[in-house]
């Protein structure tokens, strides 16, 4: 059987009860059950700790890989880093974020189950020595990596993988010394270097991290799961041949693995490394059997935690696998040579880490086909021009079971009544729901569902933050990590302008309007914190303001998370998905409102282009610069001053912002943000701004006829199929690892209320 390993440095799950209800079919046993003993099974959820163990999309996307994987019945498993402290608590004081550590396992865990009996030993610095029987790693520094196991159990098929997240322990001899007491007790404290590494999340989102420590735990994480993947593949009967020497012939047919874009790339020399140097195999018999999915190039020092890498780099992936080849290919292009090198020079050596994962993989593959195309074109061109057969696209997905079923069940019923229950594990079949687009009855249980819905998250804000809003508004929604090229100061800057409309004529008829924004700033980003200030700046004035009345509100969610996620997504009218075209790889936020009947303002980027395709351009909210739009605005010169100059909404929405306006008490507070959309935008705010204005009264002009809003979100929902991550994984699975998934379907257990 082949077996697939995905590696993350980010396993994004959220909770676990109600999954694994949905999966098992235990949900309505299970409320029955709770009901009987008067409680509340909701009650109970919210009781659990989301397991925050990533950043944004690409660790969400890792945790609806895996659930696809076992639904699909593959044999695979998900490792990472059982980080004692995941993604910060954000807290909001006086408009500002503030983060608290996440002490997610302060009440204990009962998901998972520590497995002390693979505990694998990990080395990290000292030097290589020269002997006869070849080299010998020396002087090391050994940190112990114990995993532990959660079942990932697949949607009613009687399967569960695993998910191994591995966690750092001190070895008992750690320090082993004849101690005075003081020596002693240090000793003891210093344990904690060693389990440091698997002590907190990096908290960046789409931002490299050079810290010594980062890298550690990618090594940390890749040397474990390798030795992991090498211990089970000689225990199976593939690899068990001759007792003396293992016989790896196999190895590249029964053992995938994927990797969740250039963070596990140490996997590459590690495992040239282990096959060379500890399984003693010839360098020719290391062909490469790693799908990777490397998406950004940046560099990193890798020498100083494992000086063997330089090595295995130089002499294994550097010499073999591409100079020569290269240079065979492009005879007498040097430059070429030197630019598609993994060996960066200059006073420091630095490994080009995309390069290396290239290099070492059979298959690399971009999150969504705009993505795909850009890598080809841009940053990867030489390599693909090189081997074009490695490039691939997989466009991202998510999981039906957790993003519809389990977070809007009321839209589940209502579809399941339509078209029964199969589409749940093919999402495909929801294209049967294009049948009912003009009938009356399902357009009105689609409003109520969503109605419904707004509700019951209107309840949850006024009764956890004392917020009202109007549940008749439009509920417009931008929910994602903060960042510059997602461009929530777009956002920001619609709000500014129909704040200002309504104050120019207030005797007019505006479609009344809930904006919401939430979304984590890494802490050592100053912008991300900046915009989040002004948001809840500009909340302050246009919610106090008597003439705007309930037209207009402007509401900061507070620590955005899965769990929130479940709870505002089905609640949507509309989804912004507004970053510059080229930026945002995928995005899968943008599907996860798609199937939960929003709309979508949006970009011509990332996956946005598929939806589109998907649903028809004429049920989407498309504005703004294509991606060649952007390439010719930078050949010409992007002048942010000649939009402001020209564009007087535009120009009054700065001014507010530059004079204190939304800041009365500090009228420069805004002024770096200011000088940045004037000066220095790298993801050109102003130049979208018109079509943004324009593209959001059409969402307005739509929205008074609710019938006719309707039935473009049933168009939407119905077309949103191809953006399973069942279908995502099953490409995976045909066109990467070479493996065949299978679906048996097993029958629900009684259901206790039918
Ligand atoms: C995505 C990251 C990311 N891509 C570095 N890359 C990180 C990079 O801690 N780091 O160093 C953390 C995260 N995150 C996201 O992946 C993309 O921005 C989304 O567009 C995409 O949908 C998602 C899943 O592919």
């Amino acid at each position: 059987m082949q077996r697939i390993y995905y590696l993350s440095l980010e396993f994004y799950m959220g909770r676990t009860l109600q999954n694994t209800m949905v999966n098992l079919a235990l949900q309505n046993a299970c409320d029955e059950a709770t009901y009987q003993l008067g409680l509340d099974m909701e009650e109970l959820q919210e009781i659990e700790e989301d397991a925050g163990l990533g950043n944004g999309g690409l660790g969400r996307l890792a945790a609806c890989f895996l659930d696809s994987m076992a639904t699909l019945g593959l044999a695979a498993y998900g490792y990472g880093i059982r980080y004692e402290f995941g993604i910060f608590n954000q807290k909001i004081c006086g408009g500002w974020q503030l983060e608290e550590a996440d002490d997610w396992l302060r009440y204990g865990n009962p998901w998972e189950k520590a497995r002390p009996e693979y505990m694998i030993p990990v080395h990290f610095y000292g030097r290589i020595q020269h002997d006869h029987d070849g080299v010998k790693w020396v002087d090391t520094q050994v940190v112990l990596a114990l995993p532990y196991d959660t079942p990932v159990p697949g949607y009613r098929n009687n399967t569960v993988n695993t998910m191994r997240l591995w966690s750092a322990r001190a070895p008992n001899e750690f320090n082993l010394k004849d101690f005075n007491v003081g020596g002693y007790i240090q000793a003891v404290l210093d344990r904690n270097l060693a389990e440091n590494i698997s002590r907190v999340l990096y908290p960046n989102d789409n931002f490299f991290e050079g810290k010594e420590l980062r890298l550690k735990q990618e090594y940390f994480v890749v040397a474990a799961t390798l030795q992991d993947i090498i211990r089970r593949f000689k225990s199976s009967k593939f690899g068990s041949r001759d007792p003396v020497r293992t016989s790896f012939d196999a190895f590249p047919d029964k053992v995938a693995i994927q990797l969740n874009d250039t963070h596990p790339s140490l996997t590459i020399p590690e495992l040239m490394r282990v096959l060379v140097d500890i399984e003693k195999l010839d360098w020719d018999k290391v062909r490469p059997c790693m799908g990777g999915n490397g998406c950004r190039d940046f560099l990193r020092q890798a020498r100083k935690i494992n000086p063997q890498h330089s090595k295995s780099l130089y002499q294994g992936v550097g010499q073999r696998f591409s100079c020569i080849k290269v240079y065979a290919k492009f005879p007498g292009d040097l430059d070429r040579m030197r630019r598609m090198s993994m060996v960066e020079e200059g006073s420091v050596k630095r490994i080009n880490m995309a390069h290396l994962c290239i290099v070492g993989s059979h298959a690399v593959n971009g999150v969504a086909r705009i993505h795909s195309e850009i890598l080809k074109a841009t940053v990867f061109k030489d390599f693909y021009e090189f081997e074009p057969h490695k490039f691939q696209n997989k466009t991202n997905g998510i999981t039906p079971r957790r993003w519809l079923v389990l977070c809007n069940p009321g839209l589940a019923e209502i579809i399941a009544e339509r078209i029964g229950e199969d589409y749940i594990s093919d999402l495909d079949q929801l294209k049967k729901l294009l049948a009912f687009v003009e009938d009356e009855g399902f357009i009105r249980d689609i409003a109520k569902v969503k109605q419904e819905n707004k509700l019951k998250f209107s309840a949850y804000l006024e009764k956890e933050y004392k917020v009202k809003i109007n549940p008749n508004s439009l509920f417009d929604i931008q929910v994602k990590r903060i960042h510059e090229y997602k461009r929530q100061l777009l956002n920001c800057l619609h709000i500014i302008t129909f704040y200002n409309r309504i104050k120019k004529e207030p005797n007019k008829h505006f479609v009344p309007r809930t904006i919401m924004i939430g979304g984590k700033a890494a802490p050592g980003y100053h912008m991300a914190k900046m915009i989040i200030k002004l948001i809840t700046s500009i909340g302050d004035i246009v919610n106090n303001d008597p003439v705007i009345g309930d037209r207009l509100k402007v509401i900061f969610l507070e620590n955005y998370r899965v769990s929130l996620a479940e709870k505002v997504v089905p609640a949507a009218d509309l989804s912004e998905q507004i970053s510059t075209a080229g930026t945002e790889a995928s995005g899968t936020g943008n599907m996860k409102f798609m199937l939960n009947g929003a709309l979508t303002i949006g970009t011509m980027d990332g996956a946005n282009v598929e939806m589109a395709e998907e649903a028809g351009e004429e049920n989407f909210f498309i504005f703004g610069m294509r991606v060649e739009d952007v390439d010719e605005l930078d050949r010409k010169g992007y002048c942010a001053k000649d939009y402001y100059d020209h564009i007087p909404e535009l120009k009054q929405a700065i001014d507010q912002m530059s004079s204190g306006f939304f800041s009365p008490k500090q009228p420069d507070l805004f002024k770096d943000i200011v000088n940045m959309l004037m000066y220095h935008d790298r993801f050109k705010v102003f130049a979208d701004y018109e079509a943004y204005i324009k593209c959001q009264e059409k969402v307005s002009a739509l929205y008074k006829n609710t019938k006719e809003w309707t039935k473009k979100v049933i168009k939407n929902i119905a077309t949103s199929g191809k953006f399973s991550s069942d279908r995502t994984i099953a490409q995976y699975a045909r066109e990467i690892w070479g493996v065949e998934p299978t679906r048996q379907k097993i029958p629900a257990p009684d259901d206790p209320r039918e």
